[in-house]
This record gives structure tokens, sequence and C-alpha cells, in this order.
């Protein structure tokens, strides 16, 4: 462990090789800044004590890194910081992949995973980057030195402004088909998306991806008719996982991550089922990735939402004797050689780090919902990464920092009304967040939407606002005052009764049966939406 002085970082940032490293401080730092595994993990200054485990434990995997779940101390993915009671901070980040970093005590400590259960050795040593001063100019640092190192062609990728969007997933998620699709395109109009991206429910099952029945016509056919119009057709796959019943699962089982024993690793639980992720290092499974991207392409899709992609980086025995992290990032490389240089890569649910340098944009938060934030979700399981507008605020407006490296993408904004229950100011927060991002998306259907929203969601696309930060939550928006504090606390940690009721209920969670039967119910509100339609 290199001990590093504390007043030695004082003046000037410093970049420092070592396989672990710490840095103790004079006094007990206020906040701690807690930075989590993939795009949907927690983002975000706490209090510097611990949080609850957030539950149902079976998500894990896919809703943090795993392997932190029971740390002692207070950990983050790659980087962690500290602020004073004089509101400087201190920030610790490595980079290289494959890194963590603690606050013990008044220590923050890195640990690289390079040379885990063997000798270490010189070549193990990894960059770290301290810096001791003012927030907004410590995070820009760390982040142009990461450009340095993981993202040399990032001018290139932010050359372009990042393509307007609208999906498919946040208003009529799984329910999609053919003939409806048809008419949300032809209704969308003149209205100037760059982008109409199907997300979710088009494939014939998770590691299946091939239309199902109800894309009779085909994907090649669906990717035409948007491309007719002059936009650019997206597609939304999940290439790195398959679940059991999937023709992948049952024709190479062998093709997927186990642990030393020999086990499947989770890769967490949807759709109904447990996942399971892929062995990205193993021959066959290269080629079989490489030719799906080559299909997709084919097909005529030049914008590719690629997600869940965190399963090439969960803990496992690789064909490939390699770092989790570098594996997964050699993985990344091989997608995007595939896909070719000329495809729009957006990374979802995915570990930030590796993917820096090599996607065009990156998901950067959990995912927003047409609601602000669940009790059960937030209060009794205490998970700020499931799908919700405060959650998915919250951790965007912390990870901010990525913004000159790659296109940021904090997910969608709503205009409709009908269908939501977002307030006004709500709704109006997550459109300036996609001003801030510069990256504007939708899924709002324009049947749902009155002509005043329509306006509304035209004037969006059509705006490129002049954005000036002005605080850690606060911004000049044009000549709009912008404030997201109602987004960023967490919840009250619960005690007694109500932490044993989230207790059970986050058993209950646990429970294959209750998640298929809330898939049940979801299926069948979500059908109804549609046949409204
Ligand atoms: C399609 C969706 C959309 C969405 C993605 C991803 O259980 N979870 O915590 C969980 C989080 C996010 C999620 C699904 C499950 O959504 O972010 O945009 O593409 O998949 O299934």
């Amino acid at each position: 462990m290199t001990p590093i002085q504390f007043n030695e970082i004082q003046n000037k940032p410093k970049i420092i090789k070592a396989k672990e490293l710490s840095i103790q401080f004079p006094e007990a730092p206020i906040k701690y800044y807690r930075h989590g595994w993939q795009s949907w993990s927690l983002a975000a200054w706490t209090d510097p004590s611990p949080i609850p485990i957030q539950m149902p434990a079976i998500f894990q995997p896919l809703q943090m890194d795993a392997q932190h779940v029971h740390e002692k101390y207070l950990t983050g993915s790659w980087l962690g910081a500290v602020e004073f009671a004089d509101g400087n901070i201190l920030l610790l980040g490595a980079l290289a992949t494959d890194a963590s970093v603690s606050l013990i005590q008044n220590q923050l400590s890195g640990r690289s995973d390079t040379c885990l259960g063997r000798q270490c050795q010189g070549a193990d040593e990894i960059e770290w980057f301290i810096a001791f001063g003012q927030e907004i100019s410590i995070f820009e640092e760390y982040a142009k030195q990461l450009g340095n190192r993981l993202a040399p062609h990032s001018k290139e990728i932010k050359k372009n402004s990042a393509p307007r969007v609208w999906c498919s997933w946040y208003s009529l998620y799984y329910a999609i088909d053919e003939l409806i699709l048809s008419k949300i395109f032809k209704d969308l109009g003149d209205l100037p998306f760059d982008v109409l991206q199907v997300d979710d429910g088009w494939q014939v099952d998770t590691g299946d991806w091939e239309a199902n029945q109800k894309f009779p016509s085909g994907m090649k056919a669906l990717a035409d008719k948007i491309k007719s119009a002059g936009r650019t057709a997206g597609l939304w796959l999940a290439p790195l996982l398959a679940t059991k019943s999937s023709k992948l699962f049952h024709e190479h089982s062998d093709w997927f991550l186990r642990d030393e024993h020999g086990q499947l690793v989770s890769a967490g639980f949807n759709w109904g089922q447990p996942l399971y992720a892929l062995d990205t290092t193993h021959a066959d499974v290269i080629l079989w990735l490489v030719a799906l991207m080559k299909q997709v392409r084919a097909w005529g899709f030049d914008y590719l939402k690629l997600d869940f992609l965190y399963a090439g980086a969960l803990k496992g025995k690789r064909t490939k004797d390699m770092l989790r992290e570098a594996a997964y990032r050699e993985c990344l490389q091989i997608l995007r050689e595939a896909m070719g240089a000329d495809a729009f890569f957006l990374s979802c649910g995915t570990p930030i780090l590796p993917a820096i340098g090599i996607c065009d944009a990156i998901r950067i938060g959990p995912d927003v919902a047409q609601f602000w934030e669940k009790y059960r979700d937030a209060y009794l399981l205490y998970n700020p990464t499931i799908p919700g507008t405060k959650n998915a605020i919250r951790t965007v407006i912390h990870r901010l920092w990525l913004k000159p490296l790659l296109h940021i993408d904090p997910d969608v904004s709503y205009f409709e009304s009908k269908e939501n229950l977002l307030t006004q100011e709500q709704r109006n927060l997550l459109k300036e967040l996609a001003y801030i991002c510069d990256f504007k998306a939708t899924s709002d259907l324009p049947q749902w939407m009155t002509n005043d929203e329509i306006d509304q969601l035209r004037s969006f696309l059509d705006t490129n606002p002049k954005v000036e930060r002005t605080g850690r939550y606060t911004f000049n928006i044009d000549d709009r005052m912008v404030d997201f504090t109602s987004a960023i606390p967490l919840p009250e940690i619960p005690k007694g009764l109500i932490a044993l009721w989230g207790r059970l209920i986050g058993w209950m969670g646990d429970r294959h049966f209750v998640l298929q039967i809330i898939k049940i119910l979801n299926d069948n509100s979500l059908r109804k939406r549609r046949k409204s339609l």
C-alpha cells in the first residue's frame, strides 16, 4: 500500500503509479461521493456513513457491482471523493479499469484488481489521479486524464451532436408489434427525430435475436420502413446474456460464464427468468457476437442500443484468464469493430470506465418512468437503482463530468400528460436535463399528446439552449434558473417496524414466483394500454 501525504497534493493534481494506495486527511469529511459500477448503479454525494444494502438481492448483479455488496467500507467503482467543511473536495480516481476506491475512516484507499491471487509485479501497477480543490475543475481534470488514456478519439466521437431519438420503450414497453410501430412512425409526421429506435419486444427470446411472430415481415422490412422516411433505424439488443428458455442456451450451455465450481454465474433476473452471461472470451462466442452485429447492420439498423452489457464484466472463470473489466473492454472493442465505425453505438447497463473510448454514447443513470418514485422501492427496499424519474435524475446529475468524453444519455423526457403521473415541474426537470446532457429522446406517442404538447416536443427537439452550471445542482439554461435539488436526497434509512417490513418485502422480491406474478400483472396492464390505442 503506497501512502500519499495530504499536503503533497494540496496545490496540484498528481498522477501516481501504484497497485494500492491510500491518502489520510486531517479532518473528517462531511460527504462522500460514491460512484456506482454501471449505468443504472447509484452515483451520488451522500453522508459518509453506510446506507442499507439495496434489495431484492436477486437484482444485485444487474443493478450494482455484486462484488461490493458486502464490503465493510463505503466503496465505489474506479473513483471516490470526499467533501470537507470548507467546500473543497479530494478525489481519488483510477486511470484504468478493474479498480475501486473505499472510504475507511479518514482515509481514501484505492485498490486495483491486477495480480489478485498471485505475487504482484511492477507491471501490475496502474495510474491513479489524486486532486484537492474545487469539485467542478477537479472532475474536469480527471475526465481529461481518463480521455488521454481511454478515449484518444473523443473529439471525433463528439464532433457531431447526438441524434434526436424516438424510442419505443417508455410508452409501449414490450407491447410493440409491426402494425402499431408503423402507425406511430407515420403519426410522428415531420417531428424532427433523427432516429426511430425499436426497443425490447421484437426478439424471439433473450439470446435469440430474430424477429418474433409480432413482426411477420421481419426486421429488414421494419428498418426499410424507418429509412424510407429519411430517418436512421435504431435497434435494442442485449447481446451478452440469455435466459434458459432460449435456443442459444439450449444449444450452447457451454458458452456461459461459470464460477470456479462450475456453477453458472447469475446475471440477475428479468423477463420473468434468471439471466446468464456469455463468456465473451470463448472463441465461438466471439464469432457468434460478430455475426450478430453484422446481421443487424445487414437488416439496416445503424443505431444500436446494446443493453444489459454488465453481463460481460461479471466475476467468473473465463476461457481466457483475464481481469473481468479488461475482458469486457476487449468484448466492446470486438462489438464495435463488427458493427463498423459508422454505426452509432449506445451502451446501456454498462460498467462506465471500460466503455469510454469505444462507444459513441453511454446511459449514465437508471431508467426514468412515468412516476417520480415508489414508496416500496425507495423506502422499503432502499433501492436507488430501480426505474423511476427521481432515481434517474439523481445519478445523471452526479455523472455529468463524463460529458467531455462521449455522448451522455440521461434517458427520455416526457411531454404527454395523459399516461403520466409526473407533475409538469418534474417533466420539466427531465427536459432541462436533456438540454444539459445534449441528448434528446422521448417515447411519447403522438396519439397521447395534445396539440400543445406536440408543439412543446417540437420546440424541445429544435432548441439548443445555452447551459451554464452555477452549482452542484443548479444551472442557468438560457434565462431560466434550474435547480435539481428535489431529486437528490436519498430516502430516510428505514428503522424498526418499517425496516422489518422492508426486509420481508425484499425476501418476497427474491422469490421467482413473486416476480413472475408481478410480470403477469404488468403484461396485462400493458395489453390494456395497447388495446386503447
Ligand atoms: C428494455 C429496457 C430498456 C431500458 C433499459 C433496460 O431490473 N432492472 O433494474 C432493470 C433496469 C433497467 C431496465 C430493465 C430492468 O431497462 O435501461 O431503456 O431498454 O432495458 O428491457
